[in-house]
């Protein structure tokens, strides 16, 4: 049922609108409204619990929008409809709402089911990562404070390991030593995050691709979406959040980690696809870990998903007991697949940035 006075503040009238859920995020909860007219939004309640600022989120997209709308009109970046008050967001009930039009002709898919799709997606994230390159980046705030910091991360799961019920960190003994034992991960990122070399960008953050629209028919890129975690962060974050979830034949859900493998011709396609966009703006350091980028963020989700169980599930929903703790084998699974094949994959990044 479409919520009256919701729609009604972004000028809608709820009588004319069907609602129906959309989308298979985690995080916010997502709504498609169709109009007897043919138009179409997606409505969004944000979820204040990770986002404990929402009015950041909005003020991000807004300079990212009208600077992108100066220096590259052409460009499709999708930008939030203000209420009819003239407010980024709707405030009603204790929750934030924001109204974001439809692309027409677009679709999304969960899985890379080809290396085009891989491509595509990746051309999608670089474009945005080149056209925002030169913006002032002090005007931008964290929408979510450390969210790709590993450091931090790394000792919220030492934290976990501490307090856990002694249950389940009996049960994860074997998991939690096969992630320490590569914590020269997050000792690289501890050096990193402070070099010149190595320094902030806009970056998207969550680049999964189902939060790349794609031509309807055809799968070109057509413009990325859900930009929550705009924000200041590493290049690291965006490109191997791609590796992490475009190489793999199956999600962080698959529980049969037989199946858990790294498509090289995926991997190829994508570090194609985001290099043909952002390679002239990357600087020595940056060249130099791009393969460290599919290690930094499948390592930093593994560790996330396992203090999360250790903590007693209480931010990633769970369908089944042990689920995190799934989650976070899957990753160590596919982290150890992509080290496997180092060498080979360093030379598919040499050859994409010749
Ligand atoms: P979530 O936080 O649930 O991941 P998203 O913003 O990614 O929210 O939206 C969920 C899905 O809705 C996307 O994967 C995409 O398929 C679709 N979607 C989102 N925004 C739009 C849009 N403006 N036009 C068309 N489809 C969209
Ligand atoms: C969350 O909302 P969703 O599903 O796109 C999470 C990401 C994780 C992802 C793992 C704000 O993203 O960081 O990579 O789950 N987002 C937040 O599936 O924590
Ligand atoms: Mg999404």
């Amino acid at each position: 049922m479409v919520n009256i006075v919701i729609v009604k503040a972004f000028g809608l009238n709820a009588a004319d609108y069907e609602m129906q859920r959309f989308g298979s995020g985690h995080i916010n909860s997502t709504f498609l409204l169709s109009g007897k007219d043919g138009s179409k939004y997606v409505l969004q309640k944000i979820n204040t619990n990770v986002f404990k600022e929402p009015w950041v989120i909005a003020k991000n997209q807004r300079l990212a929008a009208d600077y992108l709308a100066t220096h590259s009109p052409e460009y499709l970046f999708i930008t939030p409809v203000r209420t009819v008050e003239g407010e980024e967001l709707f405030f009603f009930e204790d929750e934030y709402w924001r109204l974001i039009p439809f692309i027409e002709g677009s679709m999304s898919v969960d899985q890379a089911d080809n290396p085009k799709q891989a491509y595509e997606a990746a051309k999608e994230f670089g474009k945005m990562a080149r056209l925002l390159a030169g913006i002032d980046m002090r005007q931008f705030r964290a929408t979510i404070p450390d969210f790709h910091n590993l450091t931090l991360r790394y000792s919220a799961f030492q934290d976990a390991i501490r307090t856990a019920p002694e249950e389940r960190k009996r049960f994860s003994e074997a998991l939690i030593e096969a992630f320490l034992r590569f914590s020269d991960i997050a000792v690289t990122f501890e050096k990193l995050k402070t070099d010149p070399d190595f320094g902030d960008r806009l970056m998207h953050h969550d680049t999964k691709i189902n939060n790349v629209l794609l031509k309807k028919g055809s799968f070109e890129g057509l413009c990325v979406c859900d930009l929550d975690t705009l924000m200041p962060g590493k290049l690291i974050s965006d490109l191997g959040d791609m590796v992490r979830t475009y190489v793999c034949p199956v999600s962080e859900e698959e529980q049969d980690f037989s199946r858990i493998t790294v498509r090289n011709d995926y991997y190829e396609a994508l570090m194609k696809g985001y290099l043909s966009e952002v390679g002239s703006t990357l600087t020595q350091t940056e060249k130099e870990h791009l393969f460290y980028a599919g290690k930094f963020m499948i390592y930093m989700q593994g560790i996330r998903f396992l203090t999360d169980y250790l903590n007693g599930d209480v931010y990633y929903p769970i369908k089944y007991a042990g689920h995190n703790f799934n989650r976070a084998q899957n990753q160590l699974t596919l982290l150890e697949a992509l080290v496997a094949k180092e060498k080979e994959l360093q030379q598919v990044i040499d050859r994409c940035l010749n």
